[in-house]
């Protein structure tokens, strides 16, 4: 998305560059909720981790006391970023603060972070910021710009604050954009900030993004930032639609059914459907920003890390017919056993669901290249396949299995 203040459509591009090659993304939410890890007093809280405190109204006063229990002694940032890259995620996008309110970074406007209010003391956030500038990963936040459980300014918290006392431009001015410069400047270069729910009115909405526009004009701001304002669209939690979109637009999505760390949500989603998704968000044009929660230790839980070991592990092989891909031309019927990325001169033809006839039909292709070749991505040799036109459609002869159960490349060359 364009903004008329300030950006031209090639300033616009050059910013986009590296999220539009990317493709695939770490989200991060880690804070105070890892402790009661989805349990208050006894009992299992239903829902997302990292509301805790709203699902069970824990005033501020108690919700404040995890904050002496919170010391990530197994934190390593290094290792995140090493889980990152080796799953083939080019970017990382980590909660600064969420709506708890509470500061994973060291803030001169609250005490209520975790160098000054946990046994931790340090700030991992400088730490992962050195980590990815080391490996070449772009680190971005996610910044919590209008729920806030913990200032008295900061909407969602009617248990302790009366709402009608709030004064949430005051909260704006005098908290949120002073903590976006110490983040803008005291951790950069920040890639991305990544609003969330939507900021109360356009007029705000403006207002920040301006903030963050003077004080970095490279960082990419999310679609959550609200009123069409950000450079790119946020579909909602875990959703992809079912047909492609024009611009650039990215699926938040978890793991497991929790952004922050519970302790028994076991839910992993597999290897092969997390690649499969990774797939059709890019087929239809999208960014895939996969979440972990890490625990109160410091850990990314080890069923993540296996999982994402294996995606990454398959994207290894197959990276080229995503990275830097753009949607597919084609249209492709939603229940096709396959989907398209492509790159100029090349379609690349991932088969989700292997014929059992020896055949791939590929729907539409013939008026959108002529085509020379056609062969297995993973193939050294990249030798022929057979193949005859059906009217638009590309019938290309296959063997009896595939090369990759979870998704076999085929490359068709004009
Ligand atoms: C928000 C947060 O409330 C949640 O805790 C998590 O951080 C998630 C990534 O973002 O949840 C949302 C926000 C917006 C939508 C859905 C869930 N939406 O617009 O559909």
């Amino acid at each position: 998305m364009v903004d008329s203040i300030e950006e031209i459509k090639e300033q616009h591009d050059k910013k986009m560059a590296w999220w539009r090659e990317a493709k695939f993304g770490m989200f991060i939410h880690w804070g105070l909720y890892a402790v009661p890890a989805g349990v208050w007093k006894g009992r299992c809280i239903p829902g997302i981790g990292e509301w805790i405190m709203y699902r069970a109204r824990i005033p501020v006063k108690e919700y404040e006391e995890l904050a002496k229990r919170f010391n990530p002694v197994k934190f390593n940032a290094k290792e995140w970023v090493r889980i990152a890259k080796e799953a083939g995620m080019r970017y990382i996008i980590i909660t600064a603060k969420h709506h708890d309110g509470f500061c994973m970074f060291d803030t001169k406007y609250t005490d209520y972070n975790i160098v000054k209010a946990t046994p931790f003391g340090r700030d991992p956030l400088k730490e992962l910021a050195e980590a990815c500038k080391e490996e070449g990963i772009k680190l971005g936040f996610y910044y919590s710009q209008t729920l806030d459980w913990h200032h008295p300014d900061g909407l969602g918290n009617d248990w302790d604050y009366d709402p009608a006392k709030k004064d949430f431009t005051r909260y704006l001015r005098e908290y949120v954009k002073p903590q976006l410069k110490e983040l803008l400047t005291n951790y950069a270069p920040v890639a991305v900030i990544w609003f969330d729910i939507g900021t109360p009115t356009p007029e705000l909405a403006r207002e920040l993004k301006e903030w963050v526009r003077k004080l970095s004009p490279d960082t990419i701001i999310s679609g959550r930032i609200g009123h069409g304002l950000g450079d790119y669209r946020e579909m909602g939690d875990n959703q992809i639609p079912d047909h492609k979109i024009e611009g650039d637009w990215e699926t938040p999505a978890t793991l497991n059914d929790t952004w922050g760390y519970k302790s028994y949500d076991h839910n992993w989603k597999s290897p092969g459907r997390i690649i499969q998704t990774l797939v059709d968000i890019v087929s239809k044009g999208g960014n895939y920003l996969l979440n972990v929660g890490p625990t109160a230790e410091g850990e990314i839980p080890e069923p993540c890390v296996r999982i994402l070991k294996d995606v990454g592990r398959w994207l290894k092989a197959n990276g080229e017919s995503i990275y830097g891909t753009t949607a597919s031309p084609i249209e492709t019927p939603p229940d096709a056993p396959y989907r398209c990325t492509a790159k100029p001169g090349k379609l690349y033809v991932h088969v989700l669901g292997w014929p059992w006839d020896g055949e791939l039909r590929i729907f539409n292709v013939k008026n959108s290249m002529k085509i020379k070749r056609a062969y297995f991505l993973t193939d050294p040799n990249r030798g022929g396949l057979k193949f005859r036109w059906e009217g638009e459609d590309l019938i290309v002869d296959v063997p009896e299995k595939p090369l990759d159960p979870i998704d076999t490349v085929i490359v068709l060359e004009s």
